[in-house]
C-alpha cells in the first residue's frame, strides 16, 4: 500500500525529458506483445531487469534488440508509444520528451516515415482521449548506424519539425557508446541545430569518450544525457566541466539506469551529487522505466533518500525542469502555472 512519503512522490508534479520509448514498455504491454507474438519465445527475464539486479551496459543493449522484435509493426508502435503516455501521466508527468530511433522492416511494411508518423499519432490520440500530460517527440540517432542514417533522421526530423504542429521538437544522440564515433555525426547535427531542431546528446556515459565529449560540446548541445564521466573526479577533466557551465546546459540524469547499467557503482555515488552541488541545471529521468523496473516518481524518492533532500528541494528540483524543456515560452508559462496551482501548504 501506498504511504504518505510514496504519495508525495507520485503527486508531485513531473517533466520527463529522457525516456527511450522501447525502453520505457511496460511489463504489462510486454504480456500484450508477447502474446501477439508467441513464436518469438520470449520471457520476461529477457525484456526488463528487475529489482537488486544489475547488468553490463553491454548486456542492457542486447535487452533492446529483444525488444525491437516485438515492437515491429505500426500496431505494435501505436500501442507501445500510447500505453508508455498513459503510464507517465498516471505516474503524476505533466510534461514528456518521448525519444525513439526510427526503424524500418521489410517484412512488416513499416517504414521510417511511419515509424514517426505513428509516434505522432500515439500522441494526438492521447491528447484528444483528455490524458492530462502535454508530449513531445525527439527523433533518434542511433550512434551505430554512422553518418548517412544520422544524416537521413535529421532530414526525416526536419520534416515533422515543419508538419507535426510542434509535436517533433528535437534530436536525441544515443545507442551503444563503445561503437561508433561522434565526429562523423556532427555535419547531421550540425545541420539539426541550424533549421531549429533542439539537440539532446548523451556524451560521456562511458569512460574513454573525452575526446568526443569535448568535440560535441563544441555546438554546443541543448542537454546532455547522462555525462557520467565528464568531471574530474571519474576521470573527465575540468575543461569539459568548464564548457558545460559556461553554455549553462543542463543535464539529464538517470540514477537507476546508471547503477543498473553499472556505470555507476552505486546510488552515493551517482554524479547527481557533482553537478547539484554546484548549482547547475540537472533533470531526473527514468532512461528506460520498462528495462530498468523504475519509474519517475521512484527515481525522485531514490534521489532525495541518497542525498538528503528536503521536500522543498525535491519541489524546486522538479519545478526547476520545466527550464530545460525543448517546448516553446508559452508551454513553460502554462506548466509553471501548474506547478504553482498543485503546490501543497508548506512548500515554499
Ligand atoms: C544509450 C540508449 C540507452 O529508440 O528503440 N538507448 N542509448 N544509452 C542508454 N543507456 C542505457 N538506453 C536506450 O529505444 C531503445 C533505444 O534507445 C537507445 C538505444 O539506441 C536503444 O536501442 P528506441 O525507442
Amino acid at each position: 500500500m501506498e504511504n504518505e512519503t510514496d504519495a508525495f512522490y507520485r503527486e508531485l508534479p513531473k517533466v520527463e525529458l529522457h525516456a527511450h520509448l522501447n525502453g520505457s514498455v511496460s511489463f504489462k504491454t510486454i504480456e500484450k506483445l508477447i502474446s501477439r507474438k508467441p513464436h518469438l519465445n520470449i520471457g520476461h527475464d529477457m525484456t526488463a531487469i528487475g529489482k537488486g539486479q544489475r547488468r553490463t551496459l553491454d548486456e542492457c543493449f542486447q535487452v533492446f534488440k529483444v525488444i525491437h522484435q516485438l515492437v515491429d509493426t505500426e500496431e505494435d508502435i501505436l500501442m507501445v508509444a500510447s500505453d508508455v503516455i498513459k503510464e507517465f501521466a498516471a505516474d503524476g508527468v505533466k510534461y514528456l520528451e518521448l525519444r525513439s530511433t526510427p526503424r524500418e522492416d521489410k517484412n512488416t511494411g513499416l517504414t521510417k516515415k511511419k515509424y514517426v508518423e505513428t509516434v505522432i499519432k500515439a500522441i494526438q490520440q492521447c491528447k484528444s482521449e483528455g490524458v492530462d500530460i502535454d508530449v513531445r517527440f525527439l527523433v533518434a540517432i542511433d550512434r551505430r548506424n554512422g553518418t548517412d542514417v544520422a544524416m537521413e533522421t535529421v532530414k526525416l526530423a526536419e520534416e515533422f519539425m515543419l508538419s507535426s504542429d510542434g509535436l517533433v521538437v528535437g534530436i536525441d544522440l544515443s545507442g551503444d557508446p563503445t561503437i561508433g564515433d561522434g565526429k562523423d555525426l556532427l555535419p547531421a547535427l550540425q545541420r539539426a541545430k541550424n533549421c531549429g531542431l533542439k539537440l539532446s546528446l548523451h556524451l560521456s556515459e562511458v569512460p574513454s569518450q573525452l575526446e568526443e565529449s569535448d568535440l560535441l560540446l563544441n555546438l554546443p548541445p541543448d542537454r546532455i544525457g547522462h555525462g557520467t564521466f565528464l568531471h574530474p573526479e571519474v576521470g573527465g577533466s575540468q575543461s569539459l566541466v568548464d564548457k558545460v557551465l559556461k553554455h549553462n546546459i543542463p543535464l539529464e540524469l538517470c540514477l537507476t539506469s546508471n547503477v543498473k547499467g553499472r556505470t555507476v557503482p552505486c546510488y552515493s555515488k551517482h554524479h547527481f551529487k557533482y553537478w547539484y552541488e554546484l548549482g547547475h541545471p540537472i533533470v531526473i529521468c527514468t532512461d528506460d522505466k520498462g528495462v530498468f523496473s523504475t519509474d519517475l516518481s521512484q527515481e525522485y524518492q531514490l534521489a532525495a533518500f541518497t542525498f538528503g533532500l528536503s521536500r522543498e528541494a525535491v519541489w524546486q528540483l522538479s519545478q526547476r525542469a520545466i527550464d530545460c524543456i525543448f517546448a516553446p515560452d508559452t508551454v513553460k508559462q502554462q506548466l509553471r502555472q501548474k506547478w504553482i496551482d498543485t503546490q501543497p501548504q508548506g512548500i515554499k
